[in-house]
């Protein structure tokens, strides 16, 4: 048996089949790039869904990363640290808000995000007690907790998992009509991601989350945009509710925050809402932790000097240049997105998105295919030029090969 065939063997037989991963064994990996244990280099298109914007091995995160392990790793919110006042700072001062509230995966600060609008909604609103709503879109996807689950649209992610949580209704993302409607005097949250990820990489019509932001202003109910994929620098701004001159009242992060070296998510806001808490409603074992904190500064620091976005726009634009191209041929149905993140709809004569996936990493190209048919760009921002135009060549090759 081969190194790979090993190491495969062994994962199938020893961990659950809830994922169904392409068959290359990663070994080490640098910038764009990933090796397999056989020693074979492969592009890496997926960014670990957007939690590697900065690259593979980032020298600065990497360095702050090992700095914080010599000094603390760990304290628990039931004493300060060091980072952790220089981390809210920063954080509050990237988001232009207040105050952060410090979890660890996405789920966490999404499920930290609902908590925190239903008590805001039952504290500041006046929303009667065990009445709060709040309103999401279709073909969602905000994490996999028994409560996320509960409103999504996709079977896959939710069946078998009742009894769902209450307290929630679905709209069609990007129909204002139907958020208008939903939105009524018990609503205390609108959730939302600015760009679907998990749909397809769905960019809203120009001008929807101008209108939930007037819409939800208007209503005095809090818009809740869940930037873990689409933020910090992916789609070449550091917000992608950015696009739309918008700014929502809480950003829920998570992914890149914590530079794909630590999970780091956070949810940040106004005083008016995240000081709804008391000591004691709501917390982490590891949220906000000093290793945590040492990588995210840094991360921030480096969004902080915009190079990230730039690069972001500068080559999602030939990106998209390039797709767009494909999308005059037989073999692609459809290109969307916005800076360095694209979701393409491959024609089903050329193969399913798996399919296509698979003659991609035989070229030595790792992408994520998503509901059957599209495939999903998103390169680490380090990516360099020549190495995106060897993997736009690689693709044209699979989509030619017939
Ligand atoms: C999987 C999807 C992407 C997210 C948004 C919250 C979370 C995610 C917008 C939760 C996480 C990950 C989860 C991972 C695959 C990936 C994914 F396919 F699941 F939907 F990226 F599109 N909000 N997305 O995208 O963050 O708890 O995972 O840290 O579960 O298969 P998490």
């Amino acid at each position: 048996m081969t190194a790979t065939e090993r190491t495969i063997a062994a994962a199938e037989k020893h961990s659950a089949h809830n994922y169904h991963p392409l068959p290359v064994v990663v070994a080490t990996a640098q910038g764009a790039w990933m090796t397999d244990v056989e020693g074979r280099r492969y592009l890496d298109m997926l960014a670990g869904y957007s939690a590697l914007n900065f690259g593979h091995g980032h020298r600065r995160l990497i360095n702050a990363a090992k700095e914080q392990l010599d000094r603390v790793t760990l304290t628990s919110r039931a004493f300060h640290h060091d980072r952790f006042g220089e981390f809210c700072t920063a954080l509050t001062e990237l988001c232009g808000m207040e105050m952060v509230l410090p979890m660890n995966t996405g789920a966490e600060a999404v499920e930290t995000a609902l908590k925190t609008a239903r008590k805001w909604g039952y504290r500041v609103k006046g929303v009667p007690d065990g009445k709060a709503k709040i309103v999401v879109a279709d073909n969602n996807f905000h994490g996999r907790t028994t409560t996320i689950i509960s409103f999504s649209t996709d079977e896959e992610a939710r069946a078998d998992y009742g009894p769902y949580t209450p307290g929630f209704e679905i709209v069609p993302y990007g129909d204002l009509a139907a958020m208008e409607a939903a939105v009524d005097e018990h609503t205390v949250a609108v959730l939302l991601e600015p760009i679907q990820g998990e749909a397809g990489v769905l960019v809203p019509p120009p001008g929807y989350l101008a209108g939930v932001r007037r819409l939800t202003r208007e209503r005095n109910v809090l818009f809740m945009a869940d930037e873990i994929q689409s933020g910090l620098g992916r789609t070449g701004r550091t917000f992608a509710c950015e696009h739309e001159d918008v700014v929502p009242d809480v950003y829920i992060l998570g992914k890149a925050l914590g530079g794909g070296v630590v999970p780091v998510s956070a949810v940040v806001s106004s005083r008016d809402v995240l000081g709804v808490y008391r000591p004691g409603e709501h917390g982490s074992t590891f949220g906000g932790n000093p290793l945590a904190c040492a990588v995210a500064l840094e991360v921030i620091a480096i969004l902080r000097s915009g190079e990230y976005q730039e690069r972001a726009a500068r080559l999602g634009e030939h990106l998209h240049h390039e797709l767009n191209l494909l999308t005059g041929g037989p073999a692609v149905t459809a290109v969307r997105g916005r800076g360095l993140w694209a979701g393409v709809d491959i024609a089903p004569e050329i193969g399913t998105g798996r399919e296509v996936s698979e003659r991609l990493m035989a070229r030595g190209v790792l992408v994520k295919d998503t509901h059957g048919a599209t495939i999903r760009i998103a390169p680490p921002l380090v990516i360099s030029k020549e190495d995106l135009d060897w993997g736009l060549e690689r693709l044209r090759e699979v989509l030619t090969a017939g």
